[in-house]
Order: structure tokens, then C-alpha cells, then sequence
């Protein structure tokens, strides 16, 4: 592989590795954090201990990719996005084609992944085939091979680049033959390796797509999922396997699976349960005075509103406004769309006055599943799926980061709940 994105991280590389080493040479030793009790017990939250330049999460602005809000990044491809996290910079015309043109040489899934996914159970969970597969074809590991062969420290990240491009590549072709073995949605479509990623994506799914507004969907949702920091479950999870050098397949897979828990990538199927039953509930959209009325009989019996609140934003996540708009602009009267909007003129005043949530507004998850059901993408387990093909892109980046700065093996200390009670005097 020779490809300008290679060409344009050879030329960053050694920059980076030097700010690195001065930052540790000369400040190694200063305080940036500290660990309370609380955090110790209750999932390391707020805790600096990593780095990640790929993307930040601020809590008055949302997702920031490489300095530019995740709202001025809505019109752009999801191989554009992948270069920026990458690089810190959006492809030229050049570059993008050069890129496009890796993923499609990658684009065919051989044929020995579908005999494996085709001898799993037919109730297997999407992801569960999806991460099976991503295992399936660790065989074809650059990384590994050269490993094998003494590659030096410092082509670490080549070898990592290299195989990311090929699972990048392969990535939509093997999501959408999920999705169609096990929905039985009759033959797998091949890539048409003139589109995009996102509207090939979107054809080799093969739903109806007479206005290519479903195109523009995947395109849009594959560019929103793509990064979230680095520590998240799956991102965190992805940067620790990594950090012994499994390669990529095996890192990517790993952090799949902690995507696929109802605390990370699962809640965006709850959020559109919970507005398809308001629309069972009332047979067609509430109006927002019986919104609000069902919001707070929800919360008195003690449940939470799907879709509302989140552990960092404080904001409208701009991801939602994005779908937002983008439902707005093409099925305004569709049912399930007026109850997603309704819900986001009532639901933020309700969990105000309800005063319990620190962020009484809407997460991407409110959004996106009515945009896939609209579309007919009915299937709720697969919604992950569709998460987990974006999110590669957050994970693969900030790998191949990690190579190039030579980050060392993930070993923090535990300790002993008798430590802790011996440090507190408890
Ligand atoms: N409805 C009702 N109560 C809510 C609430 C909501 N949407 N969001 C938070 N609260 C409550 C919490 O349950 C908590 O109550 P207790 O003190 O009784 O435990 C209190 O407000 C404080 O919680 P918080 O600090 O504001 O929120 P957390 O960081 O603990 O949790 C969650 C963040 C996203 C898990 C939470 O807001 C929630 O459960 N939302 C509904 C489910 C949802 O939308 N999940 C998708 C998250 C998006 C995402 O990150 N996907 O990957």
C-alpha cells in the first residue's frame, strides 16, 4: 500500500512522536488528574489517564473531530471523516479518490466469511456475526504477519494502517450480508465500487431507495457514529487489546462487543421502542399535551425517557439535530418523525421540572432510529450493527495513532477493597 493518506501520516508521524516524547521528558512527572474513591468503584469516570486526539466530547458543544463540531462535518463523506480523524485535516479532491480507491480494492468479502456466518445459529445476534466475521478474517492480518517477521517498532503504525484500510473496506460489504442472511432478505448485492462508502453501503443493503434519500441516511449516519473520545467502552476497550499488539481485526472485534451492551451502541433500538409504542399507545402521534402527560406518568413510576440526557453533553447533541433536520427536510408528515419532534419540544421542560437529569435534552439516540424505520430498516438488532461500521473509523484511527507514538501496553494498578478502606480510614 502506497497511498497519499500513507504519504501524509509519514510526514506527521515523526512531529507527533516528538511532541510526545518532550511533553513525558520534560512535564513526566506533573499531575493531571487524580482518583477518588467514587471513581475507583464506579467505572473510572472523569478519570484522566488517557490520551486521544482523534476527537473530544464537550459538554457545552458536543463531538469535536479534530477541532471542527461534528455540525459543521454533516455534509462530508464518511471517508472524509475517517482522513480527518486521522490526519487533522479534510482530503483534498485528490486524496479522497486515492482513499476511495484503497477501500474499493478491498471491497469483496471472500467467500470463506460468509461460509462462517452461514453456519451460525439463525437467531445469531447481528453483531454477534458482524464481530465473528471481523475474527473470522484476522487470517489476513498485515500487522500480524509482519510482527511475525521482526518488524521494527517504528512501522508498527504502517502495518496497522494497512490492515484498517482493509477492514474499512470490507466493513459495509460484510454488514450488509449480515443483514441480509439473517433477515432473509434473499441474495448478498455486490459492491458497486463506483459509490461511495455510504451509498454503497446503502445499495448493498438493499432497501428501496427511489428518492436516494436512504443513501444520503447511511452516508449521514456512518459520518455521526464515527468517534467519541477514547473512553468509551468500545474505544477503550479497542486501545487496551490493541496495546498488546493484537492486531486490528482482533482489537476492532473486541471493542465491537462492548458496543454491542444496552449501556453503549444498543440504546438507539430503545429510544424508537419507546416512540413506536407512544404511536401504538394513542394510534398514530400524541399531541404534546398528552406527551407530556405520558412523560410524567413514565418518570413517577420511576423509568427513565429514552433518548434524554447524557453523561458529558449538556446541550442538544448535535448529532440528534442533525437526523433531526434531516427527517424534517424529507418525511416531515411521517408519524413516527412528528413524534420524535414532539418529543423533543416537551421532553426538555419536563425533565427540568423533574430536576433529576443533569441533561434534560436529546442524545443522538433520539433521532436516529426513525430515520432507519422510515427508510424500512425495520430490524432493531441490526441497528448496532450500523453503529459499529461508523465507529470502526473512531477505533482504527486512534489505533494506528497509538502504534505510530509506540503507546505502551494498558496495565493500570487495582487495588484491594482493604487498601481502600486502610488509605480512607474506614
Ligand atoms: N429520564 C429520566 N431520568 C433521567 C434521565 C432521563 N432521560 N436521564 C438521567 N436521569 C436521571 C438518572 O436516572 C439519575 O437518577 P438517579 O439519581 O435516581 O439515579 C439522575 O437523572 C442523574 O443522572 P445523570 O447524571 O443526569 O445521567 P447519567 O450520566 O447517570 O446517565 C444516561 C446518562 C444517558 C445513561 C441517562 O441520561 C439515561 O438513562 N438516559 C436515557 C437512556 C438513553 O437515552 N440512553 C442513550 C445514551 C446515549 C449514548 O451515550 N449512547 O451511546
Amino acid at each position: 500500500m502506497a497511498g497519499l493518506l500513507k504519504q501524509k501520516l509519514a510526514g506527521q508521524i515523526p512531529g507527533l512522536r516528538e511532541e510526545a516524547k518532550s511533553l513525558v521528558k520534560g512535564h513526566g512527572d506533573k499531575v493531571i488528574s487524580e482518583v477518588t474513591v467514587a471513581q475507583a468503584f464506579g467505572g473510572m469516570r472523569g478519570v484522566k489517564a488517557m490520551i486521544c486526539d482523534t476527537s473530544l466530547v464537550e459538554p457545552d458543544k458536543g463531538l469535536i473531530i479534530r477541532g471542527r463540531p461534528i455540525g459543521d462535518l454533516t455534509e462530508k463523506l464518511p471517508e472524509e471523516i475517517f482522513w480527518l480523524l486521522l490526519t487533522g485535516d479534510l482530503p483534498s479532491d485528490a486524496e479522497l479518490k486515492d482513499l476511495q480507491g484503497e477501500y474499493q480494492a478491498h471491497a469483496d468479502v471472500p467467500q470463506y466469511i460468509w461460509d462462517v456466518l452461514e453456519a451460525m445459529a439463525p437467531d445469531s445476534h447481528p453483531m454477534a456475526m458482524f464481530n465473528t466475521a471481523i475474527l473470522a478474517m484476522e487470517r489476513e492480518s498485515i500487522f500480524r504477519k509482519r510482527y511475525r517477521e521482526g518488524m521494527q517498532k517504528g512501522d508498527y503504525w504502517e502495518a496497522a494502517l494497512e490492515d484498517s484500510i482493509r477492514l474499512l473496506g470490507a466493513l459495509p460489504g460484510i454488514a450488509a450480508g449480515v443483514y441480509r442472511l439473517r433477515f432473509k432478505k434473499g441474495d448478498r448485492i455486490a459492491p458497486d465500487k463506483a459509490l461511495d462508502c455510504g451509498a454503497n453501503f446503502a445499495a448493498m443493503l438493499g432497501l428501496p431507495d427511489p428518492t436516494g434519500e436512504f443513501k444520503n441516511c447511511m452516508r449521514l449516519y456512518l459520518t455521526l457514529h464515527c468517534d467519541h473520545e477514547g473512553g468509551n467502552v468500545s474505544a477503550n476497550t479497542c486501545h487496551t487489546v490493541g496495546s498488546a499488539l493484537s492486531d486490528p481485526y482482533y482489537a476492532v472485534s473486541a471493542g465491537l462487543n462492548g458496543l454491542a451492551g444496552p449501556l453503549h451502541g444498543l440504546a438507539n433500538q430503545e429510544c424508537l421502542r419507546f416512540v413506536l409504542d407512544l404511536k401504538e399507545k394513542y394510534k398514530g402521534a400524541p399531541t404534546e399535551e398528552q406527551l407530556k402527560d405520558f412523560a410524567w406518568e413514565r418518570l413517577n413510576s420511576g423509568r427513565v425517557i429514552p433518548g434524554y440526557g447524557h453523561a458529558v453533553l449538556r446541550v442538544t447533541d448535535p448529532r440528534f439535530t442533525a437526523f433531526h433536520a434531516l427527517g424534517g427536510r424529507v418525511f416531515p408528515e411521517d408519524e413516527v418523525y412528528q413524534i420524535v419532534d414532539r418529543l423533543f419540544r416537551v421532553i426538555p421542560d419536563v425533565l427540568k421540572e423533574h430536576g433529576k437529569a443533569k441533561n434534560p435534552y436529546p442524545n443522538v439516540d433520539a433521532g436516529s432510529g426513525a430515520l432507519l424505520y422510515h427508510f424500512g430498516l425495520r430490524e432493531f438488532d441490526y441497528y448496532t450493527v450500523l453503529f459499529g461500521v461508523s465507529r470502526a473509523m473512531g477505533m482504527l484511527s486512534q489505533l494506528i495513532i497509538n502504534r505510530a507514538l509506540g503507546v505502551s501496553i494498558t496495565r493500570p494498578k487495582s487495588v484491594q477493597t482493604s487498601w481502600v478502606k486502610a488509605q480512607v480510614g474506614a
